[in-house]
């Protein structure tokens, strides 16, 4: 044991003065103020909502970091087999309320949480909890699901004691902050790291060295030429990749675990021929080029952008990740053989795809292993996670590109490829087809490219999708002869979930506090087994505990009122004296085509000029508020910069807002509001106040959502159509209680096949919209968005869906203004019936089906 090193001395010195967590408000309070006056150097007088942030996040952080000691000390002392979550994206958000609240450890007398304890602690010192987490900056360092789904998940890994960490990329802009001027999007730079970041520990004695660019030198190889044992890559440049941790913690368990992510520093070696050209100019540049690595996300949502820079970014992490791994592993003293039973790597998507070439070519090429005792290494090892079945967002690379790169792992590459086209010939003698077509290398293309999900499917022992409906899909369309040559079991289902730490209790303290009282769960057990939610279901037709319920909903609408009306600089958008007869319908997620934010905003227009032709024909507003009970329609979302479509989207959001919001003639019974700026800290203040939220993609092309799930679990209703986690939520909660509509995935394929060869006159709802559209009534040109629908084929299928959509939300205002009573029910049973959306029944599934690995009791 590392015990016995050390000298009885120093272990004793050691143990004197042992650090130790602060356990009360008092000890707090005293943590606090020397992190002010020596962490900060900052003094009673100079200390303002920032500086209080940043101590009170060093003291929680003090204490996570020695339960974090200790956890790695036991994972290691185990000997236990631990699970890498790569991923190029984590959209973490804010970290201080997540720690306090995951602090919580079951031990505090009843009603009195520790986060309570804090906050009184900090009231004390003159500040206020809710403005102290305001000062904290989101980590934004993801575009949307696949990056907070990876959040997610390492919360759940940590509170379910699984020894497990995250490897991702530091870099210094997250995704950029959203700008609404004149109602286009504008894109500003998120530099998060302004302030220093007091939950990351950076580990500037760990260093690793990443290669790029240069030759494979096969002089020296034992067995003359061949690219399949042991050869030389000369790299061309280098740079150093130095970690930086964050520690995650679980909740009501000491187990912290850890999320490592690399940051890209310059060598400080010595360049002997820039040196000697005297070219002291070039030299300082080029190490300039080393930071450019982990500088900024790429800010693309489900698509995929074929630059040199990001596949550097790709190798940079997964060579720095998987040293890191491999360093581990061996100090471990284990067999190679050993590898699959003590690490397993799930590769969220294909972004890190090259790690199984890189672990290869360590293998053969560092550690002089066989080729063939190499790759069953590999496989047993690496997972992959498909988050979609749309060909723009698969990603493929041109050989010469990658080749340039890293051309040792090219080389690899098609070895790999020759191998697995052996295989299939040898089970498939006479398909010379199918070889062409599950080649890792794609030759129809005018320049050849490498498919990355291909070879992530060859390099993994398992696939799995993200939803039932979309694990079927991959296995009939993208990935059917995979099926065909592996057979059906290498293939699976883990439906996403959520954390409901994060999406419940942090969110929603109120309800999370009604759901505790009610089911007489002081302690938040609830959080940690959601089974326990179906009691509430005797509750759901229960009048007074309806009234709390719907008053919780009430104080949730009224957060999001003051920060709309704080975003809108003051203007009084929502009405707060109506704020109980009006219905909340959100959509906030990234714009795209396929997630249909077009059809939300026709669908708006339809009902605007609906309430205008009764108006016209004198009809008293009171009467047409009847038909039109008072609605806010809540947008949200970035679009890809470059995505020219979805900013046109944005663009109309906000005309339609204009117009609509200015007209008194309605009486204010229809509001459009675009949030700008959407993220997760925003997205926790929006979800828990929604009567609706809409998931309305084209069947088929939304792999999972996860919004969808944190809206029920706050008891939200949806209207959706049949695609992704879609169904599996209508089947959890029932059928009653969702509001599905459109067409089904099956019926995709052949209703665009109509549109191309067929094409048939609008229905006259949407006619009218596009017709008012045209008209000029909305500020801005939007030819483009109505010529996609009525010239180019209707892609998303908007005209075939839009008429069932617009009926589907007449009967969600009927049952919302007629029937409150029952609205709320569905309210009730929707929650009641969530559990199976949290993350950690996913993280279960993944440890006993993918990874095989146990929790790591304390
Ligand atoms: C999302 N994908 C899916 N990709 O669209 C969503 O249905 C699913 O719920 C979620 O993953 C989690 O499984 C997604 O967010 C990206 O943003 C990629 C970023 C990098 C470029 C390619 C798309």
């Amino acid at each position: 044991s590392i015990d016995t090193m050390i000298p009885l001395q120093s272990r004793e010195i050691w143990k004197k003065h042992g650090v130790k967590k602060f356990e009360d408000a008092d000890e707090f309070q005293s943590k606090f103020i020397q992190h002010v006056e020596t962490t900060l150097a900052r003094s009673l007088y100079n200390c303002d909502d920032l500086a209080a942030y940043q101590a009170t996040s060093q003291s929680v952080r003090d204490n996570l970091v020695i339960d974090w000691n200790k956890s790695q000390q036991r994972q290691t002392a185990r000997d236990s087999k631990r699970v890498y979550y790569l991923s190029l994206e984590f959209l973490m958000g804010r970290a201080l309320d997540n720690a306090l609240i995951n602090s919580q450890d079951g031990t505090e007398e009843p009603g009195v949480q520790k986060r309570e304890r804090i906050k009184g602690a900090i009231d004390q010192l003159g500040f206020k909890l809710e403005d102290v987490l305001e000062q904290e900056p989101d980590a934004a360092l993801g575009n949307g699901g696949l990056g907070r789904l990876a959040a997610c998940f390492i919360d759940s890994m940590a509170t379910g004691d699984y020894p497990a960490w995250g490897y991702g990329l530091r870099y210094q802009y997250g995704i950029f902050a959203q700008k609404i001027i004149e109602g286009y999007q504008v894109e500003t730079p998120d530099y998060w790291l302004n302030f220093t970041n007091p939950w990351e520990i950076e580990r500037s004695e760990i260093q690793v060295p990443i290669n790029f660019y240069g030759y494979v030198d096969r002089s020296g190889s034992e067995s003359g030429d061949s690219t399949l044992s042991a050869s030389k890559w000369i790299g061309g440049e280098r740079v150093i990749a130095v970690p930086y941790d964050m520690p995650i913690p679980g909740f009501k368990t000491e187990n912290v675990n850890n999320l490592r992510m690399w940051s890209a520093r310059p060598t400080t070696e010595f360049d002997f021929a820039k040196f000697n050209s005297g070219d002291y100019k070039n030299s300082v540049e080029q190490q300039q080029r080393a930071e450019s690595i982990t500088a900024v996300l790429y800010p693309n949502d489900n698509f995929q952008e074929g630059k040199e820079l990001r596949l550097k970014q790709q190798y940079f992490w997964c060579a720095a990740s998987l040293h890191d791994i491999v360093r581990r592993f061996k100090k471990s003293k284990h067999s190679w053989e050993e590898f699959p039973n003590q690490v397993a790597i799930q590769l969220n998507d294909t972004h890190p795809t090259l790690a199984i070439v890189e672990l290869q070519r360590i293998l053969v090429d560092l550690e002089h292993l066989d080729w063939h005792k190499a790759w069953d290494i590999v496989t047993k090892t690496f997972a992959y996670t498909n988050h979609t079945v749309m060909q723009e967002a698969l990603e493929k690379w041109p050989v010469g590109l990658f080749g340039h790169l890293l051309p040792r792992h090219l080389e690899i590459i098609y070895d790999i490829n020759w191998f697995f086209l052996k295989f299939v010939e040898s089970k498939f003698p006479r398909d010379v087809d199918l070889l062409s077509k599950v080649s890792i290398i794609e030759e129809a293309s005018q320049e050849r490219q490498i498919r990355m999900a291909f070879l992530a499917i060859v390099g993994s022992h398992k696939v799995n999708g993200v939803a039932e409906l979309h694990s079927e899909l991959i296995k009939t369309t993208i990935f059917q002869d995979f099926v065909k040559i592996y057979g059906p079991s290498k293939f699976t289902n883990v439906t996403n979930g959520i954390t409901p730490r994060r999406w419940l209790k942090q969110a929603n303290p109120k309800l999370a506090k009604l759901i505790g009282d009610t089911i007489n769960d002081p302690q938040d057990d609830f959080l940690l087994n959601m089974s326990k939610l179906t009691e509430l279901a005797k509750y759901a037709e229960d009048a007074d505990f309806q009234t709390k319920w719907n008053d919780v909903k009430q104080f949730n609408k009224l957060r999001l009122a003051d920060l709309i009306e704080k975003l809108y600089e003051g203007e009084d958008v929502i009405n707060r004296d109506h704020i109980r007869n009006t219905l909340f319908d959100i959509q906030v997620k990234r714009i795209h085509e396929y997630k249909r934010q077009q059809m939300n905003i026709f669908g708006c227009i339809y009902r605007y000029l609906s309430i205008k032709k009764l108006l016209s024909e004198g009809v008293p507003i009171n009467e047409v508020e009847k038909k039109y009970p008072r609605r806010v329609s809540i947008f949200g979302g970035k679009s890809a910069p470059g995505y020219y479509m979805a900013k046109l989207i944005i663009k109309l959001i906000n005309s339609v807002s204009d117009v609509v919001n200015h007209d008194e003639e309605i009486n204010n019974i229809l509001k459009v509001v675009f949030i700008p700026d959407y993220n997760v800290s925003k997205a926790e203040t929006i979800i828990p106040a929604s009567d609706l939220s809409e998931h309305i993609s084209t069947a088929g092309t939304e792999a999972s959502g996860t919004s969808n799930m944190k809206f029920v679990m706050n008891g939200g209703l949806i209207i959706g159509t049949v695609d992704g986690a879609n169904v599996e939520i209508t089947r959890e909660v029932g059928e009653d209680n969702i509001f599905l509509f459109g067409n089904l995935a099956e019926n995709v394929d052949e209703l665009r096949y109509q549109h191309q060869y067929h094409p048939k006159p609008l229905p006259e709802e949407l006619e009218q919209v596009l017709q008012v559209v045209e008209s000029g009534t909305f500020d801005g040109d939007f030819k483009p968005l109505v010529d996609s629908i009525r010239h180019h084929g209707d892609y998303y299928l908007v005209s075939d869906d839009f008429k069932s959509y617009v009926q589907t939300q007449s009967l969600v205002d009927d049952v919302y203004h007629k029937n409150k009573k029952e609205w709320l029910k569905k309210s009730i049973l929707s929650v009641a019936n969530v559990g199976f959306f949290s993350s950690d029944r996913c993280i279960q599934e993944y440890a006993d089906e993918i990874w095989n690995v146990e929790p790591l009791n304390n």
